[in-house]
Order: structure tokens, then sequence, then C-alpha cells
């Protein structure tokens, strides 16, 4: 099969093609990981060229020794993704010792994975530790609203996770656990990666102040979806934020309960209160 006729290299490319249209990929902004599934990998490893050089990872993620990553290119724009699928992205294997990583495909104008890599596969280790491996998709991406919100809102998991939850029905639906947020670090660090995955612990999305969001899920439609749902809340707190200081309506923790009770939801009890 080409590499590029593979279904989860198709469905890599339309989520990076649907965050650039919904304008969260200004200029390099972002980065997105798939764990290529083994089976997946036998199809298309007649394209492979596995004499390219290990490299430092910058981390260690030793549970994902021998793995094989689907990741787009540092530097490179999400908005060439879907027409230049092979220079924005690359496909890499990790080495034995979960250290260090080698280009197989992509890249191919001489490029490399993104500067997140430490903190995707870091995210992609913890889940598996949680899941056993049905975490697939690490997405991270630069949404206007969520962004403003870090600037005016307290920086914790509790100010973000309730705020968001009250602004639209569906968000406790699709985030019951709620989101983490880290305050402003430098991006691109091993330490922004562990703390990251620490968040991951506990919820499938992590907010990066002032920078972004990181989300974690199954398939490229839930990961993509979550960032999305997440962003909507955002646009809408923005905007009753800007109407009026105070609000006339909200969703109560009573409704809260109601709609748990309804779909059977675990709302995440720390944010109850
Ligand atoms: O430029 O978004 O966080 C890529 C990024 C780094
Ligand atoms: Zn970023």
């Amino acid at each position: 099969m080409e590499i590029l006729d593979a279904p989860f290299v198709k469905a890599f490319v339309n989520l990076a093609n649907d965050g650039y249209t919904h304008g969260y990929h200004e200029r390099n902004g972002g980065n997105l990981t798939y764990w290529i599934e083994k089976e997946e990998i036998e199809q298309i490893a007649c394209h492979f060229t596995p004499d390219n050089a290990w490299q430092e990872i910058g981390t260690e993620v030793p549970d994902l020794a021998g793995e094989y990553f689907m990741v787009t290119g540092t530097g490179r724009f999400f908005r060439h993704v879907k027409d230049d699928t092979i220079n924005t992205c690359g496909i890499i294997e990790v080495d034995e010792t979960g250290k260090r990583y080698r280009i197989l495909w992509g890249y191919a104008d001489g490029g490399r994975p993104t500067s997140e890599l430490p903190t995707h596969l870091m995210n992609l280790e913890v889940k598996k530790k949680l899941n056993g491996g049905k975490t697939r998709v690490v997405y991270h991406c630069h949404p206007v609203n969520l962004i403003a919100l870090t600037f005016v809102l307290p920086l914790t998991d509790a100010a973000f996770t309730k705020e968001l939850w009250q602004f639209m029905t569906e968000c406790p639906v699709i985030f019951p656990d709620g989101i983490g947020v880290l305050p402003w670090m430098v991006c691109g660090s091993k330490e922004i990666g562990i703390a990251t995955s620490e968040k991951m612990k506990e919820y499938n999305a992590v907010v990066w102040s002032h920078h972004g969001i990181f989300v974690a899920g199954s398939t490229f439609d839930e990961t993509f979806g979550l960032c999305h749902t997440i962003e909507k809340s955002a646009e809408i707190a923005i905007k009753v934020r800007s109407m009026s200081p105070t609000k006339l309506h909200t969703i109560t923790r009573p409704m809260l309960r109601d709609l748990a009770a309804a779909f059977g939801l675990k709302l995440n009890e720390k944010f109850m209160r």
C-alpha cells in the first residue's frame, strides 16, 4: 500500500486540515502524533528507509520502545499538511531503550519531528500505563478563545473545568473528568512534557496557559472533537463575559447532576463542590 493511501495517514491529514481550517494553527503552530498499530506498519513498511541515524528524543519513554509514530515536522505549517504530507510529516521508530528515534519516512526536505516530541511521547506513555494502549492520538494547537481565557481565569483545573462545563450542556458529557491547566512554562522542554503527562494521568485535555492545549484520545475524531468542544465552550464564555460581567442564567450544579444521571456519567466530584 502507498503510504499516502493508508487509512491512518488519510485520517491524520484530515485532522491537520480540520485544525487549520478552524484557525487553530497560525504559521507553524501546533503538532500532531499518531501511535501506529503494528498491522498498519506491516502494510507500508516496504516504503521505509531504515538506515537513517538514531537521534536523541530528549526524554526517555521505555514503555514505547520499538513502537512507530506518525508526527508532524518542526517548523512545518499545518496549512501545507494536506498537499505536501511527505515534507510536513514523517514516520519514526523509537529504539529499544526508548531514548532515541530514527526517521523511516517523510520530512523529505531535511526536516525532523516536532519540537514537542518529548511531550507527545510522554503523554502516550502515561496513557499506555493507564489504559494499555487505547490512547493513540496526541494533538496540540493554539485555539484563540481558550488562550484568551488563560488571561482572565485563575490558572487551576477547577476554574477552567467549571467555566467550560457551565457554558455548554455537552461539555460535561464530552469531558466528565474535567481538564487540567498548567501555568506558563517554556515550551518544547522535558519539564513541560513531564508536567503535561502528570496532568494526563487524570485528564484527556491539558491547557498550556497563554499558549494552547494538548488533547489525547483513542481516535482522530475523538481527539479533535474534544479540542473543538473545549474551544467552542471557551468562545461562548468569552462572548458572555464580553456582553456582561454577570449572568442571568447558568447551568447549575443540580442541572449537572441531572445530566449525569440521564447520561450515566461519572462527573469528577472535585469540580462539583
Ligand atoms: O510551533 O506549537 O508549541 C509548534 C508549537 C510549539
Ligand atoms: Zn504550541
